[in-house]
């Protein structure tokens, strides 16, 4: 069975490294078909990392939901038309079902191919060297399409008084079969999460497949679960950091290409160790780590900072979107958005079209607010910018600033800083 480790929507660089790497000690300890991917567009600073340890960047996903090609029936042989009906039957007869499926010499599904259909050529003596194409076989009342959502043609499927559907694909070529009994069995996946555990912040999809394990260091928002699940968090910095202290745990040492991408992990949710919440389990799992890389923890730092500012490059759509966060708290939803500048000006000069942007992204997501927090890494400070709820904007411990922006000097961490200020407002 599949098992995805992902991180958060939006990912940022300690999501990403963390899947990575916690997909590479479980590889080692014994989980047998274990992926990393990312939910959606990889950083521009992780694909720098990647690049630079000479690393294949881990898959983008944009969901999980389970497809109906997910659950095909890999066994079950596709008749050809062409070939004698006896060979058909013999292989009808070898799959131990009831019926297959039959593909036309043009690819598309001709119809099934099932014993019931056929006792009048037996009783006819027909010839049976006949091909599959000119026997009579019997339609099917439901085709599936290989990206159906499984979710939304489950009922429907088991309703059905067949045991088996054809498959088809975009351009109408038989694939597969599914089998009615696939709609009943547990997905065939299962899912690892780091750096986030509220179903909110995860993968779309993610609430359809079971939560095994969770790596984190959020405030807990989690679901109840059915079966017991393993469960790591800590008030470290960073998801890497735990990561790291598990290989150690484990006996394992991480190659030089993980150990750099931990290091990444740590450095870039620390800020290099500035962000309040450092902790001295960061600071030595990086001197550990350095070690094993051969390369100093700043000079990773230094480089994942040379990548160009997000506000520089993005539309305002985008930078607001790039590492964006959904809560749910005493009735209110609303986004916490964090993107860094190290050059506010940057930010002021394109601060009226970001407003208008976040302006349509509440309305557009039914927020009672949205909050844009722009941390400028090299000197420590950040400023908010904040749209919707006025009464949640004035009971904010900030002040405001020339350009209409709430100044928070020396707040680096919207989890730690921001989040228990907003928390306190709600209430
Ligand atoms: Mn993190």
């Amino acid at each position: 069975m599949k098992t995805y480790v992902c991180g958060h929507r939006n990912p940022d660089v300690d999501s990403v490294m963390s899947a990575f790497a916690l997909a590479d000690l479980r590889r080692r300890t014994g989980t047998e078909d274990v992926e990393a991917i990312s939910a959606g567009r990889l950083p521009e600073k992780a694909l720098w990392l990647f690049n630079h340890f000479g690393i294949r960047p881990i898959r983008q996903k944009r969901d999980v939901y389970l497809r109906v090609r997910d659950v095909m029936d890999a066994s079950l042989p596709l008749i050809p038309s062409d070939i004698p009906l006896i060979d058909a039957l013999k292989q009808l007869e070898a799959s131990g079902e009831s019926s297959l499926p039959v593909k036309g010499t043009d690819g598309r599904f001709a119809g099934m191919l099932s014993p019931a259909k056929l006792l009048g050529l037996f009783i006819a003596k027909s010839d049976l060297l006949m091909s599959v194409g000119e026997a009579p076989l019997h339609h099917c009342s439901m085709q599936l399409h290989d990206f159906d959502r499984v979710h939304d043609i489950r009922s429907a499927a088991v309703r059905n008084p067949h045991n088996h559907f054809p498959v088809v694909d975009e351009r109408g070529q038989l694939v597969g079969t599914v089998l009615k009994r696939a709609f009943a069995e547990e997905p065939p996946y299962r899912m690892i999460l780091v750096d986030h555990n509220e179903i909110d912040q995860g993968i779309p999809g993610l609430e359809e497949i079971p939560v095994i394990e969770v790596v984190d260091h959020h405030r807990i928002a989690f679901a109840s679960t059915r079966d017991p699940i393993k469960y790591t968090a800590d008030t470290v910095g960073s998801t890497c950091t735990l990561v790291a202290r598990m290989f150690r745990a484990a006996g394992e040492r991480p190659t030089r290409e993980v150990a750099g991408a931990l290091i990444a992990g740590i450095v870039s949710d620390t800020l290099l160790f500035q962000s309040p919440t450092t902790a001295k389990a960061d600071r030595d799992m990086c001197v550990w780590l350095e070690k094993l890389c051969g390369e100093k923890a700043e000079d990773i730092f230094a480089g994942l900072m040379s990548i160009a500012s997000p506000l520089a490059t993005m539309s305002a759509d985008k930078a607001i979107a790039s590492d964006a966060k959904t809560y749910t708290e005493g009735g209110r939803r609303f986004v916490v958005a964090q993107i860094e500048e190290s050059q506010l000006a940057v930010f002021h000069q394109r601060q009226a079209e970001i407003a208008a942007a976040i302006d349509a992204a509440v309305k557009a997501s039914g927020l009672d607010f949205m909050a844009l927090m722009v941390t400028d890494p090299v000197r420590g400070n950040s400023e908010l910018l904040v749209r919707g709820s006025e009464s949640v904007i004035r009971a904010l411990p900030y002040r405001r600033g020339q350009s209409g922006t709430l100044l928070m000097p020396g707040v680096l961490s919207r989890k730690k800083q921001l989040l228990p200020g907003i928390l306190s407002a709600l209430s």
